[in-house]
């Protein structure tokens, strides 16, 4: 049974910077971490995600970040109700990343079933990525560790290697979290392609957005990529892996907030995290200067480069020395005398051209559907900021038409620089 406390405690009650210290004073795990007396503890409230209300917490010895989940969508408000239990899957998301891929995921030290809260690690000086690379900021070995990270979390999260019941208890325990793929499903499959209700975009955008949408053949492959991850349980996904949900310093990354975890195909957190780094690169022409554009440019695409190179090597090593599960058994390989090596490189292929598309939808819904991203969005010029969501828009669509073309890496980089280079508006 996962931890928590019995459905009898309190009942759910929103956490404020006035009320934290009384609620969480007397919780050893919170005091003995944060020190002193919690009514002098210092708490402030630095949620800037979509969801859910984030404290930070601290006192005379340390500082905690408390996460506590609203009953509703808190970019929109109480219009739009949330169950609160998502917040259970995100914690149980958080311990299972921590053994997939230590030391990446923060540290959680405590959970509150009823009030949909945990207490994590607080991650200093790190600050979120996103921020960075718009300063123009590097990080060390950015793309190796993103890579790394998606390669173990869907590897080890798979029956490649999990016992098949442990896998098929987790994908039946995390099926009842039905709230948070529903709002993928719209938010990043279905709105940008139509005028969905809550959807905007720059306004000089429009002849892109407008023809984008009347394409019936991207329409109905991006459905086809739907159709997949309704239907796909292979692992356990972080599910909204951008910028925003990872954290650095300049020499180490971590990932936050998989509060859209969920059982889906491999290749999509890879794609997630591709998509993210484009639109960082496709952006840079509005907050960096000539002399360091292309430089910086350029060590994007090679964080794209890393994180696609050191996925494969990760996959494959652990393909050698943790395939323990019913999926490609050694019985049928290795114990008969034939080589396994075919059956990865294969595997491999299908989620790099997986990856690939559900990186351009990713691209797509940033900028046409409800959730935009900084990148763009602090773009004040908007016929500049057009101009290059346009391009970004077009590499997009290509990559879900036809992601066999730049299935090699070099290719994609090469394709991304063109777009770099072409105005459409
Ligand atoms: C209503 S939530 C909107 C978006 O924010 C999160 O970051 C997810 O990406 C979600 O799609
Ligand atoms: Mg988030």
């Amino acid at each position: 049974m996962e931890n928590g406390q019995s459905e009898a405690t309190l009942r759910y009650e929103a956490l404020s910077v006035d009320t934290l210290a009384t609620r969480l004073g007397d919780v050893h795990e919170v005091a003995s971490r944060v020190g002193g007396d919690p009514a002098s503890w210092e708490i402030c409230e630095v949620g800037d995600g979509n969801l859910n209300l984030v404290f930070i917490v601290t006192g005379t010895t340390g500082s905690v970040v408390v996460k506590q989940a609203l009953p509703y969508v808190r970019m929109v408000g109480e219009s739009w109700p949330l169950p609160l239990y998502r917040a259970h899957f995100e914690y149980y998301a958080l311990v299972r990343q921590a053994k997939r891929a230590p030391n990446i995921a923060p540290d959680v030290f405590y959970f509150d079933k009823p009030q949909a809260l945990f207490v994590m690690e607080y991650l200093y000086p790190h600050t979120i990525l996103r921020r960075k690379l718009i300063k123009g900021e590097r990080v060390a070995r950015l793309g190796e560790i993103i890579g790394q990270f998606c390669a173990r979390t869907a590897f080890r999260g798979s029956e490649l290697s999990l016992p098949s019941p442990e896998k098929k208890q987790d994908v039946g325990l995390f099926s009842g979290n039905v709230a948070i793929p529903a709002i993928t499903e719209s938010l990043v499959f279905t709105d940008p392609y139509y005028g969905a209700e809550m959807n905007h975009h720059t306004p000089e955008l429009s002849p892109v957005v407008d023809e984008l949408r009347r394409n019936a053949r991207l329409k109905a492959r991006v459905q086809r990529l739907l159709m997949k991850f309704t239907a796909n349980t292979e692992t356990m996904l972080h599910g909204d892996l951008h910028s925003g949900s990872i954290m650095a310093t300049d020499t180490d990354v971590r990932v936050i907030d998989p509060e859209f975890s969920q059982y889906g195909p491999m290749a999509f957190d890879l794609g997630m995290a591709v998509a993210n780094f484009l639109m960082a690169y496709f952006s840079q022409p509005a907050h960096r200067q000539d002399d360091e554009l292309e430089a910086y440019q350029t060590w994007i695409l090679d964080v794209i480069e890393a994180c696609f190179t050191s996925f494969d090597a990760e996959f494959r090593h652990l393909w050698q020395t943790e395939r323990t599960g019913i999926l490609f058994p050694r019985a049928l390989f290795e114990d008969q005398g034939n080589s396994a090596d075919d059956a990865c490189d294969a595997l491999l292929e299908e989620i790099r051209l997986d990856a690939l598309a559900y990186c351009g939808i990713e691209m797509h819904r940033r900028v046409l559907s409800l959730a935009h991203n900084a990148d763009f969005e602090e773009i004040e010029d908007t016929a500049l900021r057009a101009r290059l969501e346009a391009r970004n828009v077009l590499m997009g669509q290509a990559l879900i038409m036809n992601p066999e073309a730049v299935c090699e890496i070099p290719a994609l980089i090469e394709l991304a620089q063109a777009y770099n280079r072409q105005d459409v508006l």
